[in-house]
């Protein structure tokens, strides 16, 4: 009899769907109304040797059944978790779906790419206002009183607003000028932002962008500057044996000053870079100047360093054949769908700059 009871048990069991039917049979087993616990009841009425003999009879089978729903309930478990995973699976391999209209502006790209280089060189990237002063702009910078420069002819000045003479910052030196005031020396940083200077034709817009270039240490020298230098553009242009001229030249905030010749060929009206005999101009160098140092807190006699600063819609032109300057700021969308870059052309050293 018990026997037929075990049986219809455990197919109730293997039969529940879920864990509240699975329960149900519980109850209906093993609970205080349940079928095992009503016979359980009934030993009472026993004499000794059957009630041993049915009690043991008995613990067995609830034991059995409890088994049997535990076993059950992992399964109903593992099921569950199984069809959770299919139902939430996502295949993480599948590659991201590209924005297929938007498009990163060429003077973004550049500097990306720019910032890439430098990066992988050990520089970090700096940043500060574009509403400067004068002391930033061209004090501390080493640029004396009547520089012409300073000429309101060049530089945008803001509305006179108490003591402080306010302007658009003309270079982005001020933030190589904030950084020395701000760090001690190992620094080691690049600076790309907006500047802004009032010129306005055919290769020159009144904003543009610059990045610049700041190392200070105790033994930083000629040396270094040049092969830092050589070595951004080679990676910058992918020109492997790309020549630099580095002919002399004079900034304020530099001594020695240079400024730095790729080699190139102008055969046939096309522009090409490399080792053909030709030369474009493309950046502008020096060692810091000792005024710019002590102007800035950093003591002369034990640090020194190089700077650097090129216009980046100059070398973005170069780089990727775009003919006129003034196209860059005009947002018209045609342009940019010709001449911008897909979200995912992310530049980094690790995959090639450019794919
Ligand atoms: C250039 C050329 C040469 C330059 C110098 C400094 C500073 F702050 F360290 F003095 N920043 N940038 C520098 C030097 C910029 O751009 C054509």
């Amino acid at each position: 009899m018990l026997d037929a009871l075990k049986d219809e048990l455990l197919s109730q069991v293997n039969a529940a769907g879920d864990l509240a039917a699975l329960e149900e049979v519980r109850v209906t087993a093993l609970g205080k109304k349940g079928r095992i616990t009503g016979f359980m009841k009934e030993l009472g009425g026993l004499s000794p040797d059957e009630r041993r003999e049915r009690g043991q009879q008995l613990n067995a089978l609830k034991d059995e059944i409890a088994a049997a729903i535990d076993s059950r309930k992992a399964d109903l478990a593992r099921a569950h978790l199984e069809a959770r995973l299919q139902a939430e699976r996502i295949d993480v391999t599948l590659p991201v779906r590209p924005e297929t209209e938007g498009r990163i502006h060429p003077i973004s790209q550049t500097i990306d790419e720019m910032v890439a280089i430098f990066a992988e060189m050990g520089f970090s990237v700096a940043e500060g206002p574009d509403v400067e002063d004068d002391f930033h702009n061209f004090t501390a910078l080493n640029f004396p009183p009547g520089h012409p420069a300073r000429d309101m002819h060049d530089t945008f000045y803001l509305p006179d607003a108490g003591d402080k003479k306010m302007l658009l910052r003309t270079h982005t030196s001020p933030v190589q000028v904030r950084t020395m005031l701000n760090k001690k020396p190992p620094i080691r940083i690049i600076a790309p932002g907006r500047t802004y200077r009032s010129d306005y034709d055919m290769t020159h817009t009144p904003m543009f962008h610059q990045i610049e270039g700041l190392v200070i240490d105790e033994a930083t020298h000629m040396g270094h500057l040049k092969g830092c230098l050589i070595e951004f553009c080679r990676a910058f242009f992918d020109v492997d044996d790309l020549p630099l001229r580095f002919r002399p030249s004079f900034f304020p905030f530099t001594e020695p000053s240079a400024e730095v010749d790729i080699g190139c060929s102008r055969k046939g009206g096309e522009l090409k870079l490399g080792n053909y005999g030709d030369w474009l101009e493309i950046l502008g160098c020096g060692m810091v100047h000792p005024n710019v140092l002590e102007a800035c807190g950093i003591d002369s006699t034990r640090y020194q360093g190089f700077a650097f600063g090129m216009g980046i819609e100059r070398v973005a032109m170069l780089k990727y054949g775009i003919p006129d300057l003034r196209t860059f700021f005009e947002a018209d969308l045609r342009w940019l769908k010709h001449y911008g870059f897909v979200p995912l052309d992310v530049p980094s050293m690790a995959q090639g700059l450019t794919r």
